[in-house]
Formats: structure tokens, sequence, C-alpha cells
């Protein structure tokens, strides 16, 4: 979509956004409170386990989930012989607060399902991850069992689906669909057995993520974790797929009212030539979490040109926003000079109906309606060169 074409950014929605974070506060109280909503949005936790027999790829999948390459500093050690021995946590590079537990192979332990959870103390993870790189065994079964006695959530993962793909074209009347379908089967009637409902098996290759079942891995865990830890799960993932960008703009949108209402708050400083006051500090950091989010900085270029095999002049060369070329405060007041021209008189007195604050009414007002205005266009702008990007790295010639 273009983005120009989206300029009624004063939709219902938003004035129903700002009624409930505004209610019956003042302009600073309801600043204050959003200030705060947001620093706990930036230190929410994460612990993901992942688990599953000695071999099965769980440290492979920890750093693909991460974008890693497993021969770097800081990727989980992978191999063919048994590498991991104890609970190893790995920070997500760009969100500290997200960390991956490589737990130790189950297969090769002498304990029970049981005594293993409470030897690598499951109540800290917020969820596990079963993998299992061949058929549905004894092992996989119990451990199932004993997470939902312990009352979490498990994710089952068949993985190398690359190897087995590959393995069965070597087969006559190779079907790939059939052959996916009875590697799914075949798990979930092993925890259907176990009496799992509806049991849900995801199939992975951490060699191709973009492929198979990591989309919808992905979504159910968003789907399922408690709401206020879903925001940082999607900031997490990489741009993969056009539906992984989407599903992430609309997680970032979700903020925009929240902080156009915030930098027209206690740090807002009148902008010379507009009648509007903003914090712009505010709205630059904004900006550059977009960026972040949807892999356009610098290092993040960097890895998708490492992985993809494609220049990173190549890659920036699709970019259109002009955030990309570089986020400053005289150019978000640029932007911001634009929006403003948008912003209706009547949008802007909608909003006043719920800004009762004497005196800088009308500023705050016109700032909020331009600075979400602002905000949208500039996440459009992004998501859409986040999807050139990916088609870029995936197409087109160097
Ligand atoms: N083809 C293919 N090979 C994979 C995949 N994931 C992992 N492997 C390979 O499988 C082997 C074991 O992977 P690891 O990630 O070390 O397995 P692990 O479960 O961490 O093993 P331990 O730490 O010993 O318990 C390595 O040689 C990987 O390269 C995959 O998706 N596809
Ligand atoms: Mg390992």
């Amino acid at each position: 979509m273009d983005p120009s074409e989206d300029d009624s950014v004063i939709t219902q929605e938003v004035l129903e956004d700002l009624k409930e974070l505004i209610s019956a506060q003042d302009l600073p109280s309801a600043a204050d409170n959003i200030k705060h909503f947001l620093d706990q949005q930036d230190r929410v936790e994460l612990n993901i386990a992942v688990t599953g027999e000695s071999g099965s790829g769980k440290s492979t999948f920890i750093n693909a989930f991460r974008g890693l390459e497993d021969d770097v500093e800081d990727a989980a050690e992978t191999g063919e012989v048994e590498t991991t021995k104890e609970p190893k946590a790995y920070k997500h590079p760009k969100y500290e607060n997200v960390k991956f537990w490589d737990l130790p192979g189950i297969g090769t332990l002498k304990f029970k399902a049981d005594e293993y959870l409470k030897l690598v103390q499951f109540e800290r993870f917020d969820f596990f991850i079963i993998i299992a790189s061949d058929r549905f065994r004894e092992c996989h079964a119990n451990l199932a069992k004993e997470i939902k006695r312990m009352k979490k959530n498990f994710y089952f993962i068949r993985s190398k689906i690359d190897s087995s793909i590959d393995g069965a074209k070597r087969r006559k009347n190779f079907d790939e669909k059939k052959t996916l379908d009875i590697i799914r089967e075949d798990c979930v009637n092993g925890l259907r057995e176990i009496g799992v409902e509806d049991p849900v098996v995801f199939l992975i290759s951490s060699y191709h993520l973009n492929n198979y079942d990591f989309n919808s891995l992905h979504e159910r865990m968003e789907t399922e974790l408690p709401q206020h830890k879903r925001h940082v799960l999607m900031l997490t993932v990489l741009n993969i797929t056009m539906e992984i960008i989407e599903r992430k703009k609309k997680a970032l949108e979700k903020n925009i009212s929240r902080v156009a209402l915030l930098s027209a708050g206690a740090a807002a400083v009148p902008v010379p030539g507009l009648s509007v006051a903003v914090d712009i500090g505010l709205l630059v950091n904004e900006t550059q979490k977009y960026k972040t989010a949807f892999g356009l900085d610098d290092e993040s270029l960097q890895k998708i040109s490492e992985r993809s095999g494609k220049s990173v002049e190549f890659l920036t060369s699709v970019m259109k926003s002009v955030v990309c070329e570089g986020i400053t405060a005289g150019s978000i007041i640029l932007l911001l000079k634009q929006s403003s021209l948008y912003a209706a008189e009547e949008a802007v007195e909608e909003v006043l109906n719920f800004i009762p604050i004497i005196g800088s009414a009308v500023a705050a007002g016109l700032s909020f309606v331009a600075v979400s205005y602002m905000l949208k266009k500039i996440l459009n702008e992004i998501a859409e060169d986040a999807k050139n990007v990916l088609l870029a790295s995936q197409n087109n010639p160097m």
C-alpha cells in the first residue's frame, strides 16, 4: 500500500485509545502513566526454554531464531557430538531481556522427566520448546506430559525438515506435501496419545526458517503469551516473511497514540515555525526503534548481507524511507512540519475534547494529531522498506 493513501490517522480507534489514555486525568498525569507503561514494556523479560534429545538441533535453532550464524562469537555451540551439558542462557542480540535457554539433551540424561525439569529450574521459563529431529519417542511423551503437569506451555518442533525432505527425494514418487504430512502425523499422534488436545506440531528447518512452519509457530507463541509479553516477542523475531513484517507493524502501531500523547507532555518544547510543542528526543528514539525492529540498522543489514550473499549497497538501494538515511532532530522536525499540514482542523477539535488543559490545549491537540500522523507514516514507510529488503535479499541479482 502507498503510505500516502493512509492519511486518516485520527480514526475512531485512535480517539478511543486517547479517551482511555486520558480518562479523567490531566495531560501531565496521563503522560506520566504512559511513560511508566512504556518503560515497563521495555523491561519485560522473556525466558524461553529449548529442550529435546541430544543432537536434535536445539542450539542451531536458538542461533537461527536470534539471527546468528553458528560459528560467530556469542552463538550457541553446535555440532555432531554432544555439546550442551548445562542450561545456558543466550540473550537476543538486540533485546537483552529475551533469553533463550539451551537445555541439556533429554535422551542422554539418567534423570526422569520430573527430575530433569526440577534440575533446569522449570519455574523460570515462560514456555518450553521441545525439539525432535526424528520419530516421536517415549522421552518426548514423558517430557511433554511433565511440562503440562507443571502447568507450563510447550511447542513441539520437528526439526531438520530440510534433510528429511532431501532424504525423501531419493525415493520414487516423491511428494513433498505427503512427506510433510506423514512426519507431522507421527508427532501429532504421539502427543494425542498422551492426552494433548488438538496437538500442533511445527515443522522447522533452522537453515531455512522462512520455509515451513516457523511463521505459524511464532504467531502461536505470540497469541498464547500474556498480553504484556507479546510486544517483546514480536520485536525479537527476524523479518523473514511478509506476514511477520505486517504483524510487527501492527504491534508497533499500538504504541503510536501513547507516544504521541507522551511527546506532547512534560518535556514538550515548542517547535519554531510550527504551532506544535513536542519532545523531539522521544520521537527520534521511537523512530530509531522502528528501524532496529525492522532490521534496517547498519548491523542488521550487515547480517542480512552475510546470510543472503547480497551486498549492503544493493540492500540499501531498495530502501525509500527518508529516515533510513539517518534520524536526527532536524529530519524529525522536517517530517513534523509536513505532518502538521495534514492535521485537519476537525481532527484537532475532536482530539481537544479529550485534552482538557486550558492554555496549551490547542497546541497539545495539534501536536498529538501531527505526531500520530508522522509516526504512522514513518512506520508504514519503514515496514515497506523491510519488505523491499526481504525481497531483494531473496530474489534479485547482486
Ligand atoms: N540439515 C539440518 N541440520 C541441522 C538442523 N539443525 C541442526 N542441524 C545439525 O544437527 C547437528 C546437531 O545440532 P545442534 O544444534 O548442535 O544440536 P543440539 O540439540 O544442540 O545438541 P546437544 O547440545 O548435543 O544436545 C549439527 O550438526 C547441526 O548442524 C537443520 O535444521 N537442518
Ligand atoms: Mg546444543
